[in-house]
């Protein structure tokens, strides 16, 4: 639960699923608005962040256990929603963040196969009751997301697994919005940019007349 003044949105998906092409996208349409936005990302989003994204990710080092890598997610975590998510809400900036949260959960949990609960006790420990107002969950087949990044450049540490590792990604993010469709909105990111851009329209509009009305 969010009780600051700005709101709190997150955009989910496996690689290459739009999420980072549709982020400026989103910050334009609520500025219009005359709302102030502030664009982040995890792992990564402050100083201490994004050298603990560049450990996370360097394609380089040796295989990392599963629970390095969940308590380096959350370490990102906790420096970026104590230094600049919740400050920046505080002060009633809408704040958009690629993954978060929900991130952990899909890939640690559901590919990495960690237990909810563990993850669970991390999210309280370090966020409390503090969850995003809204979810944009961007799905589409693995074989078209996994393509999509692949076109785009060099796989990082975690882009190099096997499609069936984000076969069980995608399941536990359709699952988790199944379990909590009032946070959850489902962009369906197979279709082109502009579709998808027009789903995205839609949505953040009626949060934009709901945060006015
Ligand atoms: N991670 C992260 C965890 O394991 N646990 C956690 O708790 C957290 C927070 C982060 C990695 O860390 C993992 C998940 C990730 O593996 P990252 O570089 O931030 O690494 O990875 P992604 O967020 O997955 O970034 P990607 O760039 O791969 O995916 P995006 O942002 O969803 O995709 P985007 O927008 O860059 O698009 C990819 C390509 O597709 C094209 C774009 O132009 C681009 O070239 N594209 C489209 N083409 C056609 N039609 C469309 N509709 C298109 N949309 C985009």
């Amino acid at each position: 639960m969010n009780v600051a003044p700005g709101l709190f949105l997150t955009f989910e998906g496996i690689e290459g699923a739009g999420k980072t092409s549709n982020l400026q996208h989103a910050k334009d349409l609520i500025e219009a608005s005359g709302k102030s936005v502030i664009v982040s990302r995890e792992p990564g989003g402050t100083e201490v962040g994004e050298k603990i994204r560049e450990v996370l990710l360097d394609p380089d080092l040796p295989a990392m256990h599963s629970d390095t890598e969940l308590l380096l997610m959350f370490a990102s975590r906790a420096e970026h929603y104590q230094h600049k998510i919740l400050p920046a809400l505080n002060d009633g900036n809408w704040v958009l963040c690629d993954r978060f949260s929900d991130a952990s959960f899909a890939y640690q949990g559901g590919g990495r196969h960690i237990a909810i609960p563990r993850i669970s006790a991390l999210e309280n420990w370090v966020l409390g009751e503090f969850r995003p107002d809204t979810t944009f969950l961007f799905d589409l087949p693995v074989n078209l997301g996994l393509s999509r990044a692949k076109a785009r450049g060099a796989a990082d540490r975690i882009e190099q697994e096997e499609a069936e590792f984000f076969e069980q990604i995608r399941r536990c993010y359709l699952d988790r919005a199944a379990k909590e469709p009032e946070r959850f909105c489902l962009i369906d990111a197979s279709q082109t940019l502009d579709a998808v851009r027009q789903q995205l329209g839609k949505a953040i509009q009626t949060l934009l007349d709901n945060s006015q009305g």
